[in-house]
């Protein structure tokens, strides 16, 4: 069911501001949400290029949206201009060639590992971080391959604290879809740019995305795009057609100690047999149902397959607090609204 239709949407009785770190009742909340993000409910105005106007055309829209009711993800070809995937990929490597690594590598060497791993981590809501591949970690935390070859991700706050990223992320298209998912008022929660790096990218294990970014009543949504051609060879997405009606398996949250934990919901594992490959061209947008069950594999290939990742929520759901991605007070979630 979109959170649109959803009757649980509308009479939530509770609202935690990810940005603020408050619970408010819900009647409260909406006043204040007026206030404080006047342009999330304002009208949409901002036009879609020619190429993509197909986006709000109502028998295509009626057509996509019961694809995804069905499916639980759509694959959108063409989304995303190739130069923009070129200035993404160029932004991204510099942002990395940039970095001051000293915390990212330190996680690596601490003999409190799982501690200060877990910090970088879970500081890393409202931040722009580097996460690499533990393969391409030496015993002194030293990078075994140059910068760009060895770096896993970067989360997860471009969408708010890098200028590109920022304007990309928020693309008349991407508003569009979301639109066209049910989404009514979305929040831009988090952001991860994926680099898949050749002959080491990891895999990504089968997971749902709500697990991570859980709200009541469930409005997770990912926003996956490729900058590369992904393929079966460089580590393209899999996903489980009609997954997203399973129910969540489990949810990741902050322990009371200072770590995190899986929360088991439902033991039956994830059917990986009936999952499909999602081979994609550059440019290509593939919208993730938070509850549809995924996984990417390992790259062995000599290619890269890098791509940029956003997740949305609803303003309107409760976020809770115990989810691990919190953010700072003042760090404020935005929408679309440039
Ligand atoms: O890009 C990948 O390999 C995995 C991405 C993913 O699972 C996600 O964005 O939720």
């Amino acid at each position: 069911m979109s959170p649109a239709k959803n009757p649980a949407l509308a009479t939530a009785s509770f609202f935690q501001s990810p940005a603020a770190g408050r619970i408010q009742k819900t009647t409260e909340v909406r006043g204040l949400a007026a206030l404080l993000m006047p342009m999330h409910t304002a009208p949409m105005s901002r036009s879609l290029p020619p190429s993509l106007a197909y986006l709000e055309d109502p028998a295509t829209v009626a057509e996509l949206s019961a694809r995804y009711q069905r499916d639980g993800f759509l694959v959108i070809p063409d989304v995303l201009p190739l130069e923009d995937c070129a200035a993404m990929m160029q932004r991204a490597t510099q942002l990395v060639d940039d970095a001051d690594l000293g915390d990212a590598l330190s996680v690596f060497s601490t003999t409190e590992q799982t501690r200060t791993t877990d910090e970088y981590f879970l500081s890393s809501g409202d931040q722009i971080r580097f996460f690499f591949e533990p393969s391409c970690v030496g015993p002194t935390a030293q990078l075994t391959r140059p910068r760009s070859l060895a770096i896993n991700k970067i989360g997860h706050a471009l969408h708010d604290l890098d200028p590109l990223f920022a304007q990309k992320s928020r693309l008349p298209a991407l508003e569009a879809v979301t639109r066209l998912v049910g989404l009514v008022s979305p929040l831009l929660l988090q952001s991860m740019y994926i680099f898949k790096a050749p002959g080491v990218g990891g895999e990504v294990v089968s997971h749902q995305d709500a697990t991570f970014l859980y709200t009541e009543p469930m409005t997770c949504t990912g926003l996956w795009l490729a900058l590369e051609d992904a393929t079966l060879e460089n580590g393209c997405l899999w996903a489980l057609p009609g997954g997203h009606r399973l129910g969540l398996k489990r949810r990741f949250v902050r322990t009371p100690g200072g770590g995190t934990a899986f929360e088991c919901l439902d033991e039956a594992p994830f059917p990986e047999a009936q999952m499909v490959p999602l081979e994609v061209k550059a440019g290509t947008l593939v919208v993730l149902h938070g509850l549809l069950p995924h996984r990417s594999g390992e790259n062995r290939s000599p290619r890269s397959r890098h791509a940029y990742s956003v997740h949305l929520v609803e303003s309107a759901a409760h976020y809770p607090a115990e989810n691990w991605l919190q953010r700072r007070p003042g760090s404020a979630l935005r929408g679309f609204a440039q």
